[in-house]
């Protein structure tokens, strides 16, 4: 039967290359798909039918990559991560088919704009920040490379939030990704998987006299996957991201519907799907909820399930596993596959406890993307324990043996053990994710060189200690074919012009650009770029929320989640306090650069300390903004819900990167390299990747400042007052006075207290320290960016030195330390 099918199958053939082929499938799309004529389309039934054609130049890749990718058996990379920040798919789809100019071109035929048809959809915000773009990058960079990879997580009806403003202050408001139509994606509710929970465990003696034990589960849930495309970027191939939603299965609903309790019934469908219902808008402090931790076990458990049951042959021997698979968990969040895989061998598949654990210890990698204490995730054994019994009681065994293993090595060494536990006893019993992780996995990463440094010597030392060989750094990058192709078309073709095609999936050649730093033509044409580009950004921020933008002023940009350790408040200082001098009259405003400062950032719902910050960025805005004194020097710009979207027009105009997090915090940090790569020029301290941007793009075309890490220890050891700062830099003081004197709440001084007083008494991330020197820094950006030919040059370089930070790099690094799997060969 299946020999017959396979036989018969006619080979998929992606519709005819040309205008006329792509105006036949659009207009068939719109007729058959959408049901509407020409006439009568909306604009939204216009995107639906072109979304739907331009993914049928992507099927018959899609196909054939699984096809291959099944024939030949090679290892795969299971990338199982909570969030994948993806942003818009249109012109992602367009650039890996080639297909923009023939869709341009046809569209214009028809009387409609491609550009309106791409502001219609809504990109999927199923992420945070970095940690979700990364894997975004991640999965278009294995498929760029042809490398076989499966992306797992998790389908949230609601992604993060949308952000408004209400008198300055953040306002949320749920994201409706879906309402319009998903045209990307391919739900396949027959493939389902039932993923249970709760109940307990019990002992039991099997067929041949073994004892064994085995959960009995109370409830359980469908996964159904949905399927979306990976294109790889004009390289024939696409890759396969499962985002799995939930459904309440038949069995729970009857239970109850039986008994006459339709309402009930109707009640639990709910609450089993509450579970891929919304994101957890956290990113970095996680909450402990019990809706995580099952969003959390959902997810894997559907992943390891599907690869095992779908994606390796019927007849496959387990023991070979590591051959076929590494689940490589993007933070701790994935971590409760490594019981979950020790259940499936051990009380499924009947295997003996040791021959599961080598097997699950050669299948899980762990990448940690933080340092923050608070950030590190632990689960109360209570709630770990009435969600997943079996599963604690598993983590529990393999505590048990590793500390066994230690007190050989240790004799003696108590206080060792439980610094060492998988188990935490203070405050509360609770399961340590990181050192499950790091227990279970074959090697354990950091995101950037400093930070892979100080997770061995400050988070994991005993580990990092017992196991040397285990820990690795691999240094994040980000995609060229959507942050530099898509995002900045103009910057992509001059750089096609000077040197060819070839970096778009070869970043290092920028390389070969750096000659042309010193060509004063070249710099003239890189000028008319940003130029562009800021006349580009300037119209969209027109159009999206009525700002304006003035004419001809440095664009100085920070963009990222708001969290106290990025300190956007040492921002807003510098702001303040240009405002301060200029007013008092100790600063001319026309001896400076004009400068519009640029901020996009969301707040965790629940964070009070980043709210009141982003309310007090934008009065301090209002204020500024309003003043004939500083009009044309100073301009503060705040447009809300920062997103991929935005990140895409805003990015390619900056010229000023501001990457200033207190040093030691910021693991890595992507927005970093993506400014560098469009070229702009970064004033950072000496944190994540800010040092490795720094080496290649070399110091003289860096505005570094501020302590470095050993300092921030140090100063934190002694006992940091942050008032004596105050007290002694008159600068600080009137700024900070201005802002306490109630100067940007029209006159209320109780507003904005809290903040001053944080900064005064507390100041966990030592602001006021690098107050004085993030001044003098800001200083030397003035007066590099007066000289106009020798900022150009700068930041041509900051391009042509950046290659490295493409994604593609990344995962060459990831294969060659952790992974040890193959591209497929080229046909
Ligand atoms: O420095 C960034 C890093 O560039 C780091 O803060 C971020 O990951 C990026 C990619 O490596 C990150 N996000 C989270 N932890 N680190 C996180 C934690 C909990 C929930 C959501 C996100």
């Amino acid at each position: 039967m299946t020999e017959n099918r396979a036989n018969s199958t006619a080979p998929v053939t992606a519709p005819q290359h040309s205008v006329e082929g792509f105006v036949k499938e659009f207009l068939r799309e719109l007729h058959f798909g959408q049901g509407v004529t020409l006439e009568r389309a909306s604009v939204n039934d216009e995107y639906l039918a072109l979304a739907r054609t331009v993914r049928e130049y992507l099927m018959a890749r899609w196909l054939e990559t699984v096809r291959r990718q099944r024939d030949a058996q090679a290892k795969s990379v299971a990338y199982l991560s909570a969030e994948y920040l993806l942003g818009r798919q249109l012109d992602n789809a367009l650039i890996a088919t080639d297909m923009t100019e023939i869709v341009e071109e046809g569209l214009a035929s028809l009387g409609i704009e491609l550009s309106t048809l791409r502001e219609q959809e809504v990109e999927p915000g199923l992420g945070n920040g970095g940690l979700g773009r990364l894997a975004a990058c991640f999965v278009d960079s294995l498929a760029t490379m042809s490398v076989p990879c499966i992306g797992y997580g998790i389908r949230y009806e609601y992604g993060i939030f949308r952000q408004t403003f209400v008198d300055g202050f953040q306002v949320e408001q749920a994201d409706t990704w879906l309402t319009l139509g998903a045209p990307w994606e391919f739900p396949h509710p027959e493939a389902a998987v039932t993923v249970h929970f709760g109940g307990s465990t019990e002992r039991y003696t099997d067929d041949d006299g073994v004892e064994r034990t085995r959960w009995v589960p109370a409830w359980d849930v469908l996964g159904v996957p949905y399927n979306y495309m990976v294109p790889g970027y004009q390289n024939g191939r696409v890759n396969t991201l499962r985002l799995w939603s939930a459904r309440a299965t038949k069995a729970f609903d009857l239970a109850i519907f039986n008994s006459g309790e339709y309402v009930d019934a109707v009640r639990a469908q709910t609450f089993a799907e509450n579970i891929s219902k919304v994101l957890y808008p956290e990113d970095s402090t996680p909450q402990g909820k019990e809706l995580r931790l099952q969003q959390q076990y959902f997810f894997v458990a559907c992943s390891i399930r599907d690869f095992v049951d779908n994606v390796l042959p019927a007849d496959f021997d387990l023991h070979n596993l590591p051959d076929r698979i590494i689940f490589q968990l993007n933070d701790t969040h994935p971590v409760i596959a490594v019981p979950e895989l020790m259940r499936i061998l051990v009380d499924e598949k009947k295997w003996d406890w040791d021959e599961a654990w080598a097997v699950t210890q050669k299948c899980f990698a762990y990448t940690c993307h933080t340092l923050l204490p608070e950030a590190l995730e632990v689960w109360p054994v209570a709630l770990l324990g009435k969600l997943l019994p079996r599963h604690l009681e598993i983590i529990y065994r393999i505590n048990d043996d590793f500390l066994a293993e230690v007190a050989q090595r240790y004799p003696g060494d108590e206080l060792r053990l439980r610094r060492m536990s998988i188990i935490a006893e203070y405050p509360e019993r609770s399961v340590r994710m990181a050192f499950l992780a790091t227990v279970a996995g074959a090697k354990v990463n950091g995101v950037a060189a400093l930070h892979s440094q100080l997770l061995r010597d400050k988070v994991l030392p005993d580990f990092s200690e017992y196991w040397p060989d285990k820990f690795t750094n691999v240094t994040n990058g980000v995609t060229p074919r959507r942050f530099v192709r898509l995002a900045n078309p103009a910057l992509s073709e001059l750089i096609t012009d000077a040197i060819g095609p070839g970096w778009l999936t070869d970043l290092a050649r920028l390389r070969e650009m750096e000659p042309l730093a010193d060509d004063a033509e070249f710099r003239e044409k890189f000028r008319a770029v940003k130029a562009h580009n800021k006349q580009r950004l300037s119209a969209l921020l027109q159009r999206r929320d009525g700002i304006t933008l003035p004419g001809d002023a440095m664009l100085d940009v920070m963009v990222k989640r708001l969290h106290e350790y990025k300190r956007q408040t040492l921002k807003v200082l510098h702001i303040v306090s240009l405002y301060e001098r200029i007013i008092s009259g100790e600063l001319d405003p026309t001896s400076i650069p004009p400068r519009v400062f640029a901020f996009g950032a969301k707040a965790a719902p629940g964070y009070k300390m980043a709210k009141q910050t982003i309310a007090l960025i934008n009065h301090v805005g209002r204020v500024v903004n309003d003043d004939p004194r500083v009009k044309g020097a100073l301009t503060v710009v705040f447009p809300p819900n920062y997103n991929v979207t935005l990140a895409e027009t805003l990015i390619p105009a900056a010229d000023l990167s501001e990457q200033i997090s207190l040093a030691g915090k910021e693991a890595s940090g992507t927005g970093n390299m993506k400014f560098a790569l469009n070229g702009a020029l970064t004033i950072g301290t000496d944190d994540g990747a800010n040092v490795e941007i720094r080496e290649l793009v070399g110091d003289e075309n860096f505005f570094l400042f501020g302590l470095v890490e050993p300092e921030v220890d140090a100063l934190v050891t002694a006992g940091y007052h942050p008032s004596s700062y105050y007290e002694e830099n008159p600068t600080l003081r009137r700024a900070i006075d201005r802002i306490a004197s109630g100067a940007f709440a029209g006159g209320d001084r109780t507003v904005f207290e809290p903040i001053v007083s944080n900064l005064l008494h507390e100041d966990r991330f030592l602001v006021l320290a690098d107050f004085q020197a993030y001044l003098d820094a800001q200083d030397r950006v003035d007066a590099a960016y007066r000289d106009t030919e020798a900022w150009t040059r700068s930041a041509i370089l900051n391009v042509a030195r950046s290659g490295y930070f493409s994604s593609d790099r990344a995962m060459w690094d990831y294969i060659d330390r952790i992974w040890h799997s193959q591209p497929l060969a080229a046909r």
